[in-house]
């Protein structure tokens, strides 16, 4: 057997793990395992300019692949620096695996240079954390690190070496195990059988069915068994943030979003339901707008991998734990077998009534304007025309972010990538970054705002020497956008400090930093300059783009309402 040194076996175990790419930053703790990677050949390694940008990477390659991200930091402030990534990453469920560097084991509790007690600041925002102990548990904790990060619910797993644990001088017996024996762990595989039968009897009888599905259908790549499901019952279809794409967002049962910003239709059609199934989803805050008022004539199905995630906010029916593929195609299999199909004149009136709410217009109707100021939605609808809706887009959080939900038609997975939980601006970017490095052919897009982007805008640096030609779309309004229409409606338009009075030029900022940069103030060179940025396909172009700053996002759900209780502009109620 192969003797490695503990740094050794840790690179040795991402190699055999499979792993490709590792965003990362050196300092004095992680050094012994940054020597043992540069004489690997088989890992990338990204040096990010800021520990935050490299979970937020690491971050995007996993919601876009469905693999576990690889971060290395070293300690005390290197950790701290990733923290944000890291409740980012366990607040969407995202696999990640975070090595970060630790102060010697003898010098663990005595404040120590750069200690930090990662373990504990990093507990209630990761699924699991381990501390090694003795170096020969490496190649073992690796692999169940790994585990932990993808199966059942995913999420950010922490591993903390103290130094003397990557000591070169310390050799040991490397092999890297086949499978992780983890013995309290065990995620369910197959939903209950007489559950799903029953929850297909449900839907086969019901007047007025809805499909909610959320991130966990991306996650668990349930997308095709979901769509399949749903033209055998001809059901209406209605994602949340997380879930979009796991229905095609052109298609006529397609519903748009639902929730605080979700569209009037999407809503309506929830608050009317008699049966709502629940796929992958959370009833969380932002959706449900209070449990009290939610969906009050509806029987609730609910998969879901976790079973801490059913009737944790509205008590479910049926509840069906279990991974979402299977369980759907399990679901697929017992309406097949019972037979029979939803009596088509239940259906047609269901559908009769969601057209007249639909009406002939837009899915999120919005005002245009005299045609000569930018509209952000304007925006969004170009970026998805001039993408064929096809681009991966990525944002940070504020309006620009439920623009983009709203006006971007995502028909496939895994396409749509934004901090949905934490809501972390500073986000969009790096994740961008973290995407393109895995689909080098494929239009990459952050959608931000200039507050977002200034969060995280030292990576254009790290794009250069990568080569990561995103493209970055700055719906520039002056303001804090998101946070001014709150002002505007809960706090009479007291702009309390939402104004940055000063801002850089975005585009002698990013030309100095070695990119393309333009600057888009009429909307008659909106179209052409977009699909200028995105013929450029070797080059970073940051359009940054005047919006109009007075738009708010509607529809707005009224707070303590119900789901059907929606601001539709600034002077429209339901
Ligand atoms: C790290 C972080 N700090 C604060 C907030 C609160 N917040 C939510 S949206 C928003 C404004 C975002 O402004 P901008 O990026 O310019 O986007 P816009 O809303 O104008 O589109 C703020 C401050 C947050 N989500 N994340």
């Amino acid at each position: 057997m192969e003797l490695l040194s503990g740094a050794e076996m840790v690179v040795r175990s991402l190699r055999d793990q499979g792993v490709k790419y590792i965003y990362g930053y050196p300092g004095g703790a992680i050094l012994h395992i940054y020597d043992a990677l540069f004489k690997e050949p088989a890992l990338t390694h990204i040096l990010v300019r800021h520990e935050q940008a490299a979970t937020h990477m690491a971050d995007g390659y996993a919601r876009a692949t469905g693999k576990a991200g690889v971060v290395f930091v070293t300690s005390g402030p290197g950790a701290t620096n990733a923290i944000t990534g890291i409740a980012t990453a366990f607040m969407d469920s995202i696999p990640m695996v975070v090595i970060s560097g630790q102060v010697a084991s003898d010098m663990v509790g005595t404040d120590a240079f750069q200690e930090t007690d990662m373990i504990g600041i990093s507990r209630p925002i990761v699924k699991h954390s381990f501390i090694i102990k003795h170096a020969s548990d490496i190649p073992e904790v690796m692999k169940k690190a790994f585990y932990l990060a993808e199966s059942g619910r995913p999420g950010p797993v922490v591993i903390d070496i103290p130094k003397d644990m990557t000591n070169p001088i310390d050799k040991f017996e490397y092999s890297y195990p086949k499978k992780a024996k983890l013995r309290s762990y065990a995620p369910a595989t197959r939903g209950h059988s007489g559950q799903i039968r029953k929850a297909a009897e449900m839907l086969l009888a019901a007047k007025r069915p809805v499909v909610y599905a959320g991130g966990g259908v991306i996650l668990g790549g349930a997308s095709t068994p979901l769509t399949e499901m749903a033209k055998l019952l001809n059901v209406p279809v209605t994602n949340t943030l997380m879930g979009l794409g796991c229905f095609p967002g052109d298609d006529r049962q397609f519903l748009g979003m639902l929730g605080m910003h979700g569209s009037y239709t999407a809503n309506l059609a929830m608050h009317h339901c008699d049966v709502l199934l629940a796929v992958g989803a959370r009833f969380d805050d932002r959706v449900i707008n209070g449990a009290a008022k939610f969906c009050p004539n509806a029987k609730i199905i609910h998969i879901d991998i976790d079973p801490a995630s059913i009737s944790k906010t509205i008590k479910a029916d049926i509840p069906i734990v279990g991974p979402v593929d299977s369980v759907l195609a399990d679901m697929l299999a017992a309406l097949k077998d019972i037979g029979t199909q939803p009596n088509p004149d239940v259906v047609a009136s269901w559908w009769k009534q969601i057209d007249e709410w639909r009406g002939n217009g837009k899915m999120f109707p919005y005002d245009s304007g005299d045609g000569n100021v930018i509209k952000p939605q304007a925006v969004i609808e170009t970026l998805s025309e001039v993408t064929g809706g096809n681009a991966f887009v990525t944002s940070d959080v504020g309006q620009h972010q439920m623009f983009a939900a709203q006006y971007y038609r995502f028909n496939k997975p895994n396409r749509w990538i934004n901090s949905g939980g934490l809501g972390t601006m500073g986000f969009g970017f790096p994740a961008a970054m973290g995407v393109k490095l895995s689909f080098p052919d494929d239009d990459v897009a952050c959608v931000t705002g200039e507050g977002s982007i200034q969060m995280n805008i030292q990576e254009l640096s790290t794009c250069l020497q990568y080569d990561l030609p995103v493209k970055i779309i700055n719906l520039n309004n002056g303001v804090l956008g998101m946070v001014r229409q709150w002002q505007d409606m809960v706090y009479n338009s007291r702009y309390s400090h939402s104004y940055m009075e000063s801002l850089p030029d975005f585009v002698k900022l990013v030309e100095a930093y070695g990119h393309v940069g333009m600057r888009i103030t009429d909307l008659k060179d909106l179209k052409p300059k977009m699909e200028e940025a995105f013929a450029m396909k070797n080059r970073l172009v940051f359009l940054d783009i005047q919006v109009d700053a007075s738009e708010h996002v509607y529809p707005m759900q009224i707070r303590d309402g119900a789901m059907r209780d929606m601001w539709l502009s600034k002077t429209e109620r339901t």
